[in-house]
C-alpha cells in the first residue's frame, strides 16, 4: 500500500507540472496547469484551475485565443525552405444545448497572436469579412467546424477543413475517425462533448497536409483528410501557433486538454491523460477526474486501475 501511495504522489507531482519541457521549436503541454507564463490568451480564454484550456464559454458571440508565447521559426532562414511540422492535440466541443452550439475551433499558424481585428461567429475569431481572401493575411488554419455557413461554401455543420488566408475551405469533410482494420469512417460529432484526439502533420517536401482524429490516443494510419498544398508561400520565417473559437448566436465550450508541437519530428501524443477515454461532459469534469484519466493512463496494461483505489 505505502509503495502505492508513494507511486500516487509521484504521478500527481507529475501531473501537476504540466509542462514536461519545451524548446523553441518543440514543446508539450500534458496539460495547462502553470502553463500561463508560455501561453498567450486573448479573449474570453482561460486556463481552468484543473489545467484545460478554455477558449471559450457560452457567452454569445464571443471569441477565444490561446498562442504559443513564443515564434516559431517555420523556415531554413538560409535557404527560405519551409520546414515539416507535426502538432496534437486533444479537445472537446460541449454545446449549449444538446447538439445546439457554435461555432467551432481551429488550429491556427498565424503571423500574430492577436489576430486583431477578427470577428466571432461563423469567422471562428480569424478574420474579418474585410481580410477573408488576403494573402496578407498570412494564415493557415485547420477548423473544426460545427456550424454550416453557406457564404463559405460549408459542406455541413460537423466539418473538419483547411482555411488559408479564408474561410473558404481549400479542403473539407464531413468529420469522422478510423479505426485499425476497417476503412469506413466511424460518425464522430464533434459538438458532442466528447474528447477527440487530433494530429495534423505536413510534410514539406512531398507537399502535404494529413489531419487524423481519433477516439484514442493511438494514431489510426488513415488520416481523415489529406490535402496536397505547399505552404511556403504562406508561412513567413517566425509564425505563432495556437488555437482560435468562436460562439455565435448559440455557444459552445471549446476545450484543449493538451498539446504537443514539433518542427521536422514527430509531435507526441499529449500525456497518458488520453489513454483512458471515455465520454466526456463539462459537467463531469473537475481536477480528479483529469487526475484519474490520467494515472489510469499510466497504469494502463501494466497495472489494474481498480485494484489500486480499491485496496
Ligand atoms: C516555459 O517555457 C520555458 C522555455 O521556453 C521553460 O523553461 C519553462 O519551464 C516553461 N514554463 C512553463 C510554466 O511551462
Ligand atoms: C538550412 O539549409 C542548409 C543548406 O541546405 C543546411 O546546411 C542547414 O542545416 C539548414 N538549417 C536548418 C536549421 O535546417
Ligand atoms: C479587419 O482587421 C484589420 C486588421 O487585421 C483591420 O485593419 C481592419 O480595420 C478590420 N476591418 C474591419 C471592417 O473591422
Ligand atoms: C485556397 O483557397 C483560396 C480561396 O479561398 C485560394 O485563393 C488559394 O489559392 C487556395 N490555395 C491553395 C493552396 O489551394
Ligand atoms: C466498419 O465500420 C463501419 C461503420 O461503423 C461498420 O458499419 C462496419 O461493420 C465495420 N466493418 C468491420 C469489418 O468492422
Ligand atoms: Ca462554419
Amino acid at each position: 500500500m505505502a509503495k502505492k501511495l508513494i507511486i500516487f504522489f509521484l504521478l500527481l507531482h507529475i501531473f501537476l507540472s504540466s509542462t514536461v519541457f519545451s524548446r523553441s521549436d518543440e514543446f508539450i503541454f500534458h496539460g495547462f496547469q502553470g502553463a500561463g507564463n508560455n501561453i498567450s490568451l486573448n479573449g474570453v480564454s482561460e486556463i481552468q484551475h484543473n489545467g484545460i484550456l478554455k477558449l471559450t464559454n457560452d457567452t454569445p458571440r464571443s471569441i477565444g485565443h490561446a498562442f504559443y508565447q513564443s515564434p516559431i521559426n517555420f523556415k531554413n532562414l538560409t535557404t527560405g525552405k519551409d520546414f515539416s511540422f507535426s502538432t496534437a492535440f486533444a479537445f472537446a466541443i460541449d454545446p449549449e444545448y444538446e447538439k445546439l452550439g457554435g461555432h467551432g475551433l481551429a488550429f491556427t499558424v498565424a503571423k500574430s497572436k492577436e489576430l486583431k481585428g477578427a470577428l466571432p461567429n461563423q469567422y471562428l475569431g480569424l478574420f474579418n469579412a474585410t481580410e477573408l481572401g488576403s494573402f496578407s493575411n498570412h494564415v493557415f488554419a485547420v477548423e473544426f467546424d460545427t456550424v454550416r455557413n453557406f457564404e463559405f461554401g460549408d459542406i455541413n455543420d460537423n466539418h473538419v477543413g483547411i482555411d488559408i488566408n479564408s474561410l473558404a475551405s481549400n479542403a473539407s469533410v464531413p468529420a469522422t475517425y478510423f479505426v485499425e482494420g476497417n476503412s469506413t469512417g466511424q460518425e464522430l460529432h464533434l459538438n458532442s462533448g466528447k474528447r477527440i484526439q487530433a494530429w495534423i502533420d505536413y510534410d514539406s517536401t512531398k507537399r502535404q497536409l494529413d489531419v487524423t482524429l481519433s477516439l484514442s490516443s493511438s494514431k489510426p494510419s488513415l488520416s481523415v483528410l489529406s490535402f496536397a498544398v505547399d505552404l511556403s508561400p504562406i508561412f513567413m520565417d517566425y509564425m505563432y501557433v495556437g488555437f482560435s473559437a468562436s460562439t455565435g448566436l448559440l455557444a459552445s465550450s471549446h476545450y484543449i486538454f493538451g498539446w504537443s508541437f514539433k518542427m521536422n519530428g514527430q509531435s507526441s501524443v499529449p500525456g497518458s491523460i488520453f489513454i483512458a477515454f471515455t465520454s466526456w461532459t463539462q459537467k463531469e469534469s473537475n481536477a480528479l477526474n483529469s487526475m484519474y484519466f490520467f494515472i489510469r493512463g499510466c497504469f494502463h496494461d501494466t497495472y489494474n486501475w481498480d485494484s489500486l483505489v480499491h485496496n
